[in-house]
Parts: structure tokens; C-alpha cells; sequence
């Protein structure tokens, strides 16, 4: 392997975990997923590693999410090699969140989807002023998968749904409000970061807090009473009829974004909150989100999203059923259904949920 797409290194009594498939801004792999979590089991009883660092190679971006064309690929025959990632990417989520040693996420740049994932089971998630957070899936037929149905309904208020149904983007200061980060750095004082980091690793906290700067004004923080207001109804149609009636300026532009993304997904993705928010562990998500990933691989509107976002990119994406209204409760019901005996999600070998 001359060019491997996840460089694993100890370095000092860090190991370092660094995301390098830059051609496709880091989007995983089902081999980038296993070799994360090769490594991970490897480091988490050896008494060299203190301290886990994710970060990516090179200038532009985290991780923009998952190997969708594959995906759209498999989903759309016989659907296996979309069922293996899913299963393999959800596994590392939920190593990563039971992990014993703190992990250190370096979310620098693009942080959508699939590196939403990754980054925020870490104990520390540093952002930086090119940081751009956001769950985009509603937009390609999908839905916020890779325990967003864990920690989006565990942010403050309504925001969680709101980044989920709208796939709104946020920037640094917006991370921290939400939560999505936990600290805020200059990206020129990233290698020193890290060569602190890597040379004392106890010091974690100290070093973050020294070099922490103000991330500046929070558009969330702004908006935050609307999304309260708006957002809290007990349905899709809800919100949607609270948002029209609202008729500001705001609210119109949330409208028009709900309207434009899959009516399926948005109706699926607003059970899964509801869902998510009532589960009682992780792992309780990932049976949960497995099952989901696993049908809407199949759907047109996910064969659809992905034509008009990634494929042509046209951004003109016709969907099926074309409206909120015209999804019916029994087309979501058989989304969420049990999977086969056999076929649901378990946890890595050795690992209770
Ligand atoms: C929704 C998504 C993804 C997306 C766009 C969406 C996603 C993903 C990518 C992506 C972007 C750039 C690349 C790439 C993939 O875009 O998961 O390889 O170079 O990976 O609206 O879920």
C-alpha cells in the first residue's frame, strides 16, 4: 500500500489517526472504517497510547461525508457492499464512543456527514475558523445516519432537528453554541497544536485552553428563540404549517430549504429524532439508523438525490412521493422495520452496548 488512505502513526504516546483520500475531501471508505477501528482496538490496550488524534492530510477539509457514489451504486443492486459499509462505519461510531483513552478530532475545514461521525464521540473537537459543520442528507435522499439520531436530539432545544431537516451549515462559532465543538483555534496554530499535543498529551486541556480564540458572532445564537418557536411541533406538517404562518423572512427561507430536499427523508429523519431522542444508548441508535440505511439505499429518491448532487449536479433533483403531504405514515413505518434474524446491527465482537 504506497499511498494507504488512513496513515496510522504512535507518535510519542499519541496515536495518530490522519484521514488521507484528499481527491474526495476525505469521504470514507468501508477500508478507511475498518482501518480506524484496526487501529483503535489495537491502541486501546497498549500502554504506549495515552491519547487518540484524528486529523486529515493535506489543506481543504475534514471529511465530507461517506463514499455516496458506492453507496448509490450498491443501493442500486443487490445492496451488499452499501449493508457492509454501514455496518463496519457505525461499528467504529460506536467504538468511538465507548472508548477508554480521550480522542483528540481536529475538525479543520468541511465536516459533514460521515465526519460528523467520527468527530463527535471525541471528548475534545476543535474547530477552526475553516471549520463548516453540517448533516446534509435530507438534501440527497438520505437521512442524518452515524449516530445522529444520538446527538443531534441531545443538543440544546430544537437545533439538533433543525440541522437535521434543513442540513443547515454552521461555522466555528456556531460549533461551540451547539456543542459540536469543544474548543476553537486559529488553523495557523494547528502544528503547534499538535506538537505540543504529541509531546505531552496529559497536558491536553492546558494546551487547548492557551491557545483558544474568540470564534466571533453566532448566527445560531441570534436565531435561536425563532428555531425554538418554530421547530417544536410534534410533526413534520407542524412545523411546516408553523413556519408558513410565520411568514418573516426567516422563516420563508426555512420553508423553501424544507420544501427542497426529499420529502421521504424529511419525514423519516424527524421520526428518527423523535426516536433518537427516547433511546436509552448508543447502540440502541445504531440498530436503529442500520435499518434505516439500509432501505433508503434502495430508494429513488437516494438514487435521485445523488444523480442531481454528486453525479450531474444539476442541484434539480425530483423526488418521489413530490410533497410532505403525500408520504404516507406506512412508507416511513417500513423504513424503521426489524431487519431480518441475523441482518441487524451488532457492536464490534467484545464490545457490550
Ligand atoms: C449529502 C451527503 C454527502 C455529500 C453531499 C450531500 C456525502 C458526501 C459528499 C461528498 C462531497 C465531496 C466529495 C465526496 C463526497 O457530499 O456524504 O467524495 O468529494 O460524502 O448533500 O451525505
Amino acid at each position: 500500500m504506497s499511498d494507504p488512505e488512513i496513515l496510522v502513526r504512535v507518535d510519542g504516546r499519541v496515536g495518530v489517526l490522519t484521514l488521507n483520500r484528499p481527491g474526495a475531501l476525505h469521504a470514507l471508505t468501508t477500508g478507511m472504517c475498518q482501518a480506524m477501528t484496526d487501529a483503535l482496538l489495537s491502541w486501546r490496550d497498549d500502554a504506549r497510547v495515552e491519547l487518540v488524534l484524528l486529523d486529515h492530510a493535506g489543506e481543504r477539509g475534514f471529511c465530507a461525508g461517506g463514499d455516496i457514489r458506492m453507496l448509490a451504486e450498491s443501493g442500486a443492486g443487490d445492496g451488499r457492499a452499501a449493508a457492509d459499509f454501514f455496518l463496519t462505519e457505525y461499528r467504529l461510531n460506536h467504538l468511538l464512543m465507548v472508548y477508554p483513552k480521550p480522542i483528540v478530532a481536529v475538525i479543520d475545514g468541511i465536516t459533514m456527514g460521515g465526519g460528523v461521525g467520527l468527530s463527535l464521540p471525541a471528548r475534545y473537537r476543535v474547530a477552526t475558523e475553516r471549520t463548516t459543520f453540517a448533516m446534509p442528507e435530507t438534501g440527497i435522499g438520505l437521512f442524518p445516519d452515524v449516530g445522529g439520531g444520538w446527538h443531534l436530539p441531545r443538543m440544546a432545544g430544537h437545533t439538533g432537528l433543525w440541522l437535521a431537516l434543513t442540513g443547515a451549515r454552521i461555522k466555528a462559532a456556531d460549533c461551540e453554541l451547539s456543542g459540536v465543538a469543544t474548543d476553537d483555534l486559529a488553523s495557523a496554530d494547528l502544528a503547534q497544536f499538535k506538537a505540543r499535543l504529541i509531546a505531552d498529551p496529559a497536558a491536553v486541556e492546558t494546551i487547548l485552553t492557551e491557545l483558544e480564540v474568540d470564534p466571533g458572532r453566532t448566527p445560531l445564537g441570534a436565531n435561536h428563540d425563532r428555531i425554538e418557536r418554530l421547530f417544536g411541533g410534534d410533526s413534520v406538517e407542524a412545523i411546516v404549517a408553523a413556519l408558513a404562518a410565520d411568514g418573516t423572512e426567516w422563516a420563508n427561507a426555512q420553508l423553501a430549504t424544507l420544501r427542497s430536499k426529499s420529502p421521504i427523508s424529511v419525514k423519516v429523519s424527524f421520526r428518527q429524532m423523535q426516536l433518537g431522542a427516547k433511546a436509552r444508548s448508543f447502540a440502541e441508535v445504531m440498530i436503529m439508523e442500520y435499518r434505516i440505511a439500509r432501505r433508503m439505499v434502495a430508494t429513488h429518491d437516494f438514487q435521485e438525490g445523488v444523480r442531481a448532487v454528486i453525479v450531474d449536479k444539476d442541484n434539480k433533483p425530483v423526488w418521489a412521493p413530490g410533497s410532505i403531504e403525500a408520504v404516507s405514515e406506512a412508507q416511513v413505518d417500513a423504513i424503521f422495520a426489524p431487519l431480518p434474524p441475523g441482518e441487524e446491527w451488532t457492536p464490534l465482537p467484545g464490545l457490550s452496548s
